[in-house]
């Protein structure tokens, strides 16, 4: 008896990356590494200090001081600016786009690398005061070649991404990334201050029994979705009807929809005529994941990778999950036409 001794061989995410990139030779310069130490970093930062709000009652007190006569900063915008800082450190970007920052940052030369980052540093944030899981998701592009780094480095289609992940903030937090070749989730081990691989090779099951939507917004939602939901619910006879879960914390969704497999949705409608996610940080990473791990990602007409921003907060109408059952969902919208 007594314990197991550790072991002497974990793999970290950066060892995993540096490992992932050195099968591709000569193209890597462990730039993209070291851009994605600086992202490491900033989720142990925010994972840290999500905990902390819990305890310090940080939240909600923006605006006021504090006895230092300090002023508090609410975590979403402590979360922005820890990225912000640490991705102009790396000296590996040369535009950032945050959902906090109405415009994009562009960073100074002395500074400047190939690298552009799009995020929502801290996504869910309804969820903050509840105690509910809440993630970081962002999207890696590499500049034109040629370019010195402005917004058109980012207003491209998804499928230009050259990685794209997300760090969810729960009982435990979970880096979960693609670098174009398949899914791997980590998790930090905050004794090692380490996210460790835990979920190699991630892969969506073809069709899966959760459905994932706010269906509060049925009677504003088109035909397309009403009829898909109705079928799921009421399916053929001897069928057993999908069960509903929604977090309302996309990284939240999204990671169950990767992991147990289903549909998530969030459809453009008569009141949101673009939906409510972010094209460029939002739905392109998420959409990479997914289709990186064996599911689809789709407006309901439109590949979501395909579409190419015209500006950079920009919305998108979003079905994403098990190939099968995203492509159920499809063929409503083909019937519609
Ligand atoms: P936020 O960026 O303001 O936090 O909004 C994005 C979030 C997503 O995490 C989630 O999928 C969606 O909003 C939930 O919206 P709703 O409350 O309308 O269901
Ligand atoms: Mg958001």
């Amino acid at each position: 008896s007594g314990e197991e001794p550790p072991s002497t061989d974990i793999i970290t995410l950066t060892r995993h990356v540096l490992s992932q990139q050195f099968n591709l030779g000569a193209v890597a310069t462990g730039d993209l590494t070291l851009l994605l130490t600086a992202i490491q970093t900033t989720s142990k930062f925010i994972a840290t200090n999500v905990r902390k709000a819990r305890l310090i009652n940080l939240i909600g007190l923006a605006g006021e001081t504090n006895v230092q006569g300090e002023e508090q900063k609410k975590l979403d915008v402590l979360s922005n600016d820890i990225m912000i800082n640490s991705l102009r450190a790396s000296g590996k970007t040369a535009v950032l786009v945050s959902e906090e920052n109405d415009e994009a940052v562009i960073i100074e030369d002395k500074h400047k690398g190939n690298y552009c980052v799009v995020f929502d540093p801290l996504d869910g944030s309804s969820n903050i005061d509840a105690g509910v899981n809440i993630g970081t998701i962002f999207g890696i592009y590499r500049i034109k070649s040629g370019s010195v780094g402005t917004i058109d480095d980012v207003l491209r289609p998804g499928s230009e991404m050259v990685a794209a992940g997300y760090t969810m903030y729960g009982s435990s937090a979970n880096m979960v990334l693609t670098t174009g070749n398949g899914v791997n989730g980590y998790t930090l081990d905050p004794s090692l201050g380490e996210f460790i691989l835990t979920h190699p090779d991630i892969k969506i099951p073809p069709r899966g029994k959760i459905y994932s939507f706010n269906e509060g917004n049925a009677m504003y939602f088109h035909e397309p979705v009403n009829k898909y939901l109705h079928s799921i619910k009421y399916p053929a006879s001897g069928k057993s009807p999908y069960s509903a879960r929604y977090i309302g914390s996309m990284v939240a969704d999204v990671h169950r929809t990767l992991l147990y497999g289903g549909i998530f949705g969030y459809p453009d409608d008569k009141k949101s005529k673009s939906g409510k996610l972010r094209m460029l940080y939002e739905a392109f990473p998420m959409a990479f994941l997914t289709e990186q791990a064996g599911g689809l990602a789709t407006t309901g007409t439109k590949r979501i990778l395909d579409i190419t921003p015209t500006s950079i907060h920009q919305r998108c109408s979003v079905f994403l999950g098990s190939k099968e059952d995203v492509q159920d969902l499809m063929k409503f919208y083909q019937q519609g036409n």
